[in-house]
């Protein structure tokens, strides 16, 4: 009895991207974590990632206890999200990575349909009143890019003149090295690389991406899907598609997994139990309009994977990363309504269900100061020990049943 409540937890794992990241396997497995996230990042995206690769990194995640729970990400090859006569060649390529993942034992892959960088922040070194820092995203930092740093065309009809104003004396009033920053700070790239995307490489695709409707992703989207999903539900891989970062546009980008909607949509698209969900609390929540609870409660049997973070949302749209327990999202509701949602997969007969969780991201706190250069940003390690440890005491919280 005791084992099968121990069991019911949610699996505490950690992202990790390598030791070049300042973060070593065995720092982890202090925290009391059981399975790491990792991907091959090193393969090129849209190559097929050999099966002796992936064991080379299982097995060493496996020699420090631990296992290799989930894959984030195997990333999508632009061809496939423009949709380009090509696409059909890494399809196929992206279910043989699929193969060979479940080849290594490993069933759970998380991926995003964003366009041209993963996450957009515009301040990667923001200070806390506490002296910690965090991610900040400003709306106003953000057309400033877009309007004098990317100089989009005819950018400047899509805001309204008081932003437009706005943006225009607030660059006016950076110096050379605050312009730098900003640039940097979005310009950052995938996360697990600690190179800048070139601003003429993002200005390229960023002029391409716009010319690709929402419902053109939208199609592209639901293709990949169609082609992919049959081939994982058979090998029984999960896929979770995580959602934008923040979810809504920026520089003019459509976004297609930003809400209740576009989740239904994605999910509805290709039923199977292989087309699933990363619940990311940071993300979706990010946006006021997101009912993060109805969205746990609603999808709740598709989400294979969890991330838990918070934020802290301001009238004028910009948000930081606040501590996982306090700011903007009711993370002691959404708790609740996971562990809700798990037991009543459990209760339909689908035995033990342990969602894999991570802290997502940090703050960069106490030691971390003296090696934030080696992390890569948003990936700390006190600031996200502190958030697991704070998550695991809401869990236990939860489970216990405590008024909250
Ligand atoms: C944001 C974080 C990201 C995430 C990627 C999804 O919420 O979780 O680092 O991993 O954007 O692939
Ligand atoms: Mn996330």
């Amino acid at each position: 009895m005791l084992l099968i409540l121990i069991m019911e937890y949610l699996k505490k794992t950690f992202r990790w991207f390598g030791p070049e990241f300042g973060v070593e396997l065995a720092d982890i497995r202090q925290l009391g974590v059981e399975g790491i996230v990792a991907a091959c990042q090193h393969v090129p995206v849209g190559e097929v990632w050999p099966v002796e690769t992936i064991t080379a990194l299982k097995n060493e995640i496996e020699a420090h206890n631990m296992e290799w729970t989930v894959v984030e990400s195997v990333n999508i090859h632009t061809a496939i999200k423009y949709g380009l006569p090509e696409r059909d060649r890494y399809i196929s390529n992206y279910i043989k990575t699929l193969k060979n993942l479940a080849e290594n034992g490993i069933y759970d892959v998380c991926y995003n349909f964003m366009q041209l960088i993963d996450w957009t922040r515009t301040d990667l070194d923001y200070i806390l009143p506490t002296g910690a820092s965090a991610l900040r995203y400003s709306p106003i930092s953000a057309a400033a890019f877009d309007l004098f740093i990317l100089k989009r065309e005819n950018a400047k009809e899509t805001y309204p003149e008081k932003a437009y104003q706005e943006a225009k004396s607030y660059f006016e009033g950076l110096s050379a090295d605050g312009k730098k920053k900003l640039e940097e700070s979005i310009l950052a790239g995938m996360p697990g690389s600690r190179k800048l995307i070139a601003l003429d490489e993002f200005k390229a695709n960023h002029a391409t991406v716009l010319k690709i409707s929402k419902t053109q992703l939208q199609e592209n989207l639901s293709y990949f899907l169609n082609a992919i999903i049959p081939e994982a539900e058979k090998i029984g891989v999960r896929m979770a598609v995580h959602p934008d970062d923040p979810p809504f546009s920026v520089f003019g980008v459509p976004r297609i997994v930003s809400n209740y909607d576009e989740i239904k949509f994605l999910l509805e698209c290709c039923p199977s139990p292989s087309n699933g969900l990363t619940f990311c609390s940071g993300s979706l929540g990010a946006s006021a309009d997101n009912d993060l609870v109805k969205i746990v409660e609603d999808f709740g049997d598709k989400i294979h994977f969890i991330h838990l973070r918070n934020v802290a949302r301001s009238e004028d749209g910009s948000f930081y990363e606040a501590e996982h327990l306090g700011g903007s999202v009711p993370i002691d509701k959404v708790m609740k309504a996971i562990v809700e949602q798990q037991r009543k997969r459990e209760n339909n007969g689908s035995g033990v269900v342990r969602i894999p969780m991570r802290p997502d991201h940090g703050h960069v706190l106490l030691d971390d100061k003296k090696r934030q250069n080696e992390f890569y940003s948003g990936y700390s390690l006190i600031g996200r020990a502190m958030g697991l440890a704070q998550l695991s005491g809401l869990e236990k919280g939860v489970r216990l049943g405590l008024n909250i």
